[in-house]
C-alpha cells in the first residue's frame, strides 16, 4: 500500500476530490499553506493499493493545472532592503506536487 500526498491549488481541489470519489478512491483533504507564496493550498492524502497508484496519478494530472501567480512585493521594513523587489513577480505554480510514501501498516477501527 502507498500513501499519496498531493499538494494542489485550492482551485482544483473540489474537482479532484469529486473525480477521486467517482472512481471510488478515498481521500482526506487538509488545508495547507505554501512556504514560498504563503498562500492557501490544499493537501490531499490518498491511501491506495500499489497497483492503483498510476490510476490516481492520472486522475491528479487530469484535474490539476499549472497556473501563473503574481507575488506581491514584500516590504523591506525590518528586513533586508537589498533583496527588496518593488514590483510584483510572476511565478509558475505547478498543478500538483506529489509524494508517494510506502505504508507500513494500515488499520481502520
Ligand atoms: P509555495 O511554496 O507557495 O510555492 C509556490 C510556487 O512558487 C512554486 O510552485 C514555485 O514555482 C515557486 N517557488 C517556490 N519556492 C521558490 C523559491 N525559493 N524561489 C523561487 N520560486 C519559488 P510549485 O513548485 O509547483 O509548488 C507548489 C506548492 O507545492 C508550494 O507552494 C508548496 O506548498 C508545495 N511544495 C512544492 N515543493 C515542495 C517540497 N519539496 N516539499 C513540500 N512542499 C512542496
Amino acid at each position: 500500500m502507498k500513501l499519496i500526498v498531493a499538494v494542489i491549488q485550492d482551485k482544483d481541489s473540489a474537482r479532484l476530490s469529486d473525480a477521486l470519489v467517482e472512481k471510488e478512491f478515498q481521500a482526506t483533504k487538509l488545508a495547507s499553506t505554501g512556504g514560498f507564496l504563503k498562500a492557501g493550498n490544499s493537501t490531499l492524502m490518498i491511501g491506495v493499493e500499489d497497483d492503483k497508484v498510476e490510476q490516481v496519478l492520472d486522475i491528479i494530472r487530469e484535474n490539476c493545472q499549472a497556473r501563473e501567480q503574481l507575488v506581491a512585493p514584500i516590504s523591506p521594513m525590518g528586513g533586508n532592503a537589498d533583496s527588496y523587489v518593488p514590483y510584483p513577480v510572476e511565478v509558475q505554480v505547478g498543478g500538483a506536487t506529489v509524494f508517494i510514501l510506502p505504508v507500513e501498516q494500515f488499520e481502520k477501527f
